[in-house]
Formats: structure tokens, sequence, C-alpha cells
């Protein structure tokens, strides 16, 4: 069902609390590939070799070559936050109750168009810890096997801040607090591939009954979940949503 314009407008005067998950669909306008697009990045590494945690203990080098190239194409000056980044930002501003944003991007376009009360579920590419201490840092210069923590000396334990396949991802108690919690959900760019994120829908509709809506490009794999759709750029749907 497509979103009826008189919803926002009475989960506005409740100032009903919403929680917005993004995925890699937002910041396609901006230039960063997605995954699962014919186009995406998983059409050109396999998840198992560079996405888990036996990819970097099996193969470090590919690990950190595949994400010291995507910190570069973060970091060209072409890729800017846009229009939907933005009006999501202004959301937080603007709407009178709570908005949580949790992104399982993990660039940094949501925090540079100026959204603060910001979850990266899956990490954020410009941060590295060490798997020797409990370094975690910015990102500073490109990383290989044998670059040493600047905290503890150790070579072989630098890695992303991301979240691969089979581990934890972050700050989970308070995602399901506010999910259990909000009047609205919203998913905008994501196919719904990946657990726990895809469901998100399910909590926030059993434990909150909040009215749920998807902005995509297409219909996601758990499409049917939600009570509203409406499909097409985030860059349009989003700042229409928000305006
Ligand atoms: C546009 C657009 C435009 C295009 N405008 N739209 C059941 C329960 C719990 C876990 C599991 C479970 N079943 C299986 C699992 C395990 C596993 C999993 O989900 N496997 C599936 C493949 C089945 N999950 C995990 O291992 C997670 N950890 C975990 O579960 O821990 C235990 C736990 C259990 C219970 C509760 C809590 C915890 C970890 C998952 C880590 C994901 N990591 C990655 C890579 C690392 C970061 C990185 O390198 O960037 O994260 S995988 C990759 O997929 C990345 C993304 O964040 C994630 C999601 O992708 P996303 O954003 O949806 O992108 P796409 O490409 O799939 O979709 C883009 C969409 O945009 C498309 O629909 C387009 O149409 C659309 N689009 N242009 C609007 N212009």
């Amino acid at each position: 069902m497509p979103l009826r314009p008189d919803l926002i407008d009475i989960l506005r005067d409740e100032a009903a609390p919403i929680v917005i998950l993004t995925g890699a669909g937002i910041s396609k306008e901006s230039g960063l590939h997605t995954f699962r697009d014919p186009d995406g990045i998983w059409a050109k590494y396999d998840i198992s070799d560079v996405a888990t945690p036996d990819a970097f203990v099996n193969n470090p080098d590919l690990v950190h070559h595949f994400y010291n190239d995507r910190r570069a194409a973060l970091l060209d000056s072409n890729i800017q936050p846009n229009a939907a980044h933005h009006a999501l930002a202004r959301l937080e501003t603007e709407w009178p109750g709570d908005v949580l944003l949790v992104t399982q991007n993990i660039d940094d376009l949501h925090g540079r168009a100026g959204s603060k009360n910001l979850i990266h579920m899956h990490g954020e590419l410009l941060k590295i810890r060490c798997n020797h201490c409990d370094l975690l840092t910015a990102w500073a210069d490109d990383l290989a096997k044998e670059t040493a923590c600047p905290a503890c000396g150790k070579a072989g334990g630098l890695r992303p801040h991301v979240v691969w396949f089979g581990e934890m991802p972050l700050e989970m108690d308070r995602i399901y607090a506010a999910l259990g919690d909000c009047g609205l959900f919203m998913s905008i760019g994501t196919s719904g591939n990946v657990y726990p994120a895809a469901g998100f829908v399910q909590v926030a509709h059993e434990e909150a009954g909040a009215e749920t809506v998807e902005l995509n490009l297409e219909p996601s794999t758990g499409a049917t979940l939600f009570d509203h759709s409406t499909y097409g750029p985030a860059t349009e749907l989003v700042p229409a949503f928000v305006d």
C-alpha cells in the first residue's frame, strides 16, 4: 500500500518516535556501489574472500586491499552526501519526537549531512581497531598485514572497524530498545537480505505496533512485511517524504 499522506501528520501530532534503517541504496546516487545490484560489490568480490573473519585470517592482504580501495573511493571529493542524506538530517532536527537513524552503511555520508542520533551497526570504514588490544581509532594510512598497532606495537592485528558475516552488529541493545518503542519504522535503500537488520521491520511491528514504511528502488526481499511501500530513487523519495 502506498504511503498515506495524512499518516505523517497524525504521527507528527503524536510526536511519534521514529527509527530509520538505511542501506547501500541511499548512497548509490552519491556514487558509491551497492552490494547486490548487478554492478554491485559482490559481483566483483566473493563475500567469503573479503567479508568474514576467516577471510582476514586466510588472506589479510586481500581484505586490506578491498577496504583500502573503498576508503580511497569514499574520500574522492566527488563523493558527497545527497538529497536523501540531507533530508534525513533535516527530519532529525524538525520532527517533534525522537529520530534514531540506524545505518548498515560503513560510509560517513549521514554524519557529513548532519545526522547526529546515528548508529553505524556494521561499523565505519574510516575507523580501525586492533585485535590484540582495545584500540579503536580513526584510520590514517592504508593498512597492510605488517602495519604495527600504534597502541600495543604488535603487527597483524589492525583491522577495519567493520562487521563481517558471523560477527555481532554494533549497539544492538540500543537498536532493539528503540524498535520496541517506535511509532514509525522506515527502511530505505536496503535489499533486506542481511540479518539481523532485515528482521527489524517485524520487531517494530510486533513489539511496538509501529507503522512500517519501505522506500526503495524496487521491492526488497521483505517487501510484503511493510504496511506502506513506495519505489523510486532515494534522492526523490526521501525529500518528498520529509518535506
Ligand atoms: C536504491 C537505489 C537508489 C539501489 N535509491 N534504493 C537470522 C538472524 C540473524 C542472523 C542471521 C540470520 N540468518 C543468517 C544470519 C547470518 C548473517 C546473514 O544475514 N546472512 C544472510 C546472507 C542470510 N548475518 C550476520 O552474520 C550478521 N551478524 C549476526 O547475525 O550476528 C549474530 C546475531 C544474531 C541475532 C541478533 C544479532 C546478532 C553480520 C552481518 C554483517 C554484514 N556485513 C556486510 C559487509 C561488511 C561491511 C562492508 O564491507 O561494507 O554489510 S554485508 C553487506 O550487506 C554490508 C551491508 O551493510 C549489508 C546490507 O546490504 P544492503 O545495504 O541491503 O545493500 P544491497 O546491495 O543488498 O541492497 C541495496 C538496495 O538498494 C537494493 O534493494 C536496491 O534496489 C536499492 N537501491 N539504488 C533507493 N538510488
